[in-house]
């Protein structure tokens, strides 16, 4: 694997959180370190449990094979391997390679003298994934409550969810969540958009800076938001949208356990009616 020019000015010892300088190497392009070898660990595990877990099932279709969390009956309690307690340890190796990804990623900022944005960033969606097979399956008592590994099941297990609530979309964390949602992809079309139409001109043409960047929006609305600033606008927006999406699905059940649209009785009860 070729070395580009900058690579070797950037492979400094150090930073290393655990393991000292013992894994504190690369191969090829990629830094592996305590973490890297944690990550390889409970990926290949994960991964030869889900090929097991598919093995022992009834169908190889890739759209439905399903490794379900086990039965309600079991509570917090480990199950047996072929009645979920593989989906126990798959969510314990999942678990454990998203964290040594996210640790690895902490060890290579600290090495390149960065900020954390990016570890913090996955760790929100790492946060959003725990809450659904850990922190609300805690709350209501029963491993049971996480969702099935599988293509098809997994929107089997979203719908009937959303349906015991009537209807999830009067869910008002549910609202914000996919309000972010939409804010993202204008925000990012904006910032594509804008940064190819100033800096891929066509033939001949001179490559256009920030300013033409910043004219075309106070042309157009009377604003910028400037080249930094788009870029916190869209890691804000970005994470607020995985953030309120593990607070809608968290409160339903442990906190509001009745259909989503009797939540906005409050409305209706308000003394100012009366
Ligand atoms: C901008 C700017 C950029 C951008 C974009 C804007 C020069 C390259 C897209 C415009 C963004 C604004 C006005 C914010 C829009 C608000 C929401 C909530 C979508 O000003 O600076 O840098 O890419």
């Amino acid at each position: 694997m070729a070395m580009l020019n900058f690579e070797r000015k950037y492979r400094i010892r150090g930073g290393t959180l655990l393991g000292g300088d013992l894994f504190d190497f690369w191969v090829g392009p990629f830094y592996v370190g305590f973490f890297g070898v944690t990550t390889l660990f409970f990926s290949f595990l994960g991964t030869a449990l889900i090929l097991y877990g598919a093995a022992i099932g009834p169908t190889w279709n890739v759209w439905q094979i399903n490794i379900a969390p086990p039965a309600l009956e079991y509570g917090l309690a480990f199950a047996p391997l072929k009645e979920g307690g593989l989906w126990q340890l798959i969510t314990i190796c999942a678990i454990g390679a998203f964290v040594s990804w996210a640790l690895r990623e902490v060890e290579i900022c600290r090495k390149l003298g960065m900020g954390y944005h990016v570890p913090i960033a996955f760790g929100v969606a790492i946060f959003a994934y725990v809450t659904l097979v850990v922190i609300r399956p805690l709350l209501l008592g029963a491993w049971g409550h996480g969702f099935p590994y599988g293509i098809l099941s997994h929107l089997d297990w979203v719908s009937n969810v959303g349906y015991q609530y009537l209807h999830f979309h009067y869910n008002p964390a549910h609202m914000i969540a996919v309000s972010f949602f939409f804010t993202t992809t204008l925000a990012l079309s904006l910032h594509g958009a804008l940064v190819l139409s100033a800096t891929n001109p066509k033939k001949g043409e001179p490559v256009k800076t920030a300013e033409h960047e910043n004219a075309f929006f106070r042309d157009a609305i009377g604003y910028s938001i400037g080249t930094l600033g788009i870029h916190r606008l869209g890691l804000f927006l970005a994470l607020s949208a995985g953030f309120w999406s593990a607070v809608c699905i968290v409160i339903s059940g442990p906190f509001w356990t009745r259909g989503w649209p009797e939540w906005w009785n409050w409305w209706l009860s308000l003394p100012i009616w009366s």
